[in-house]
């Protein structure tokens, strides 16, 4: 059974309630274009499914995780990044600088990276 919060942003875009830019969809994930790109591809892949954080993903779900993270190679291979390279990244909480509590992760690419910052 599917969990969803009504007042969340990323459940209601899984609702079709808010459009969004999508690259990737499978059952269980959607991934969809970030609204404000820090990064000439820069895409949000979430479980369908409400989870706040990756942490907690990982310990509810743990095969939504696998599932995500197929879902970033396969928006990295139609975004044409897979061969040059590309960043995933998921922020956990309040000083991980998490602004959506709904699990999601980055990929970021089409461009150097760079190491990573703080
Ligand atoms: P963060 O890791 O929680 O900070 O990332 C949230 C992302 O969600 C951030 O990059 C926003 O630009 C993005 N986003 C979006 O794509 N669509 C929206 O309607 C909203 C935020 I609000």
């Amino acid at each position: 059974m599917s969990v969803t919060v009504t007042d969340c942003l990323f459940c209601r875009i899984v609702a079709g309630e808010i459009p969004a830019d999508k690259v990737h969809e499978t059952d269980t994930v959607v991934a969809f274009r970030d609204i404000t790109p820090r990064a000439k591809v820069h895409s949000l892949v979430i479980p369908k499914e409400h989870h706040e954080s990756l942490a907690e993903l990982a310990t509810a779900a743990p095969g939504l995780v696998a599932d995500v993270f197929a879902a970033a190679g396969e928006v990295a291979a139609k975004e044409g990044v897979a061969q040059t390279g590309y960043r995933l990244v998921s922020n956990v909480g309040e000083d991980g600088g998490q602004e959506v509590a709904h699990v999601h992760v980055h990929v970021l690419g089409a461009q150097s990276m760079g190491p990573v910052g703080v």
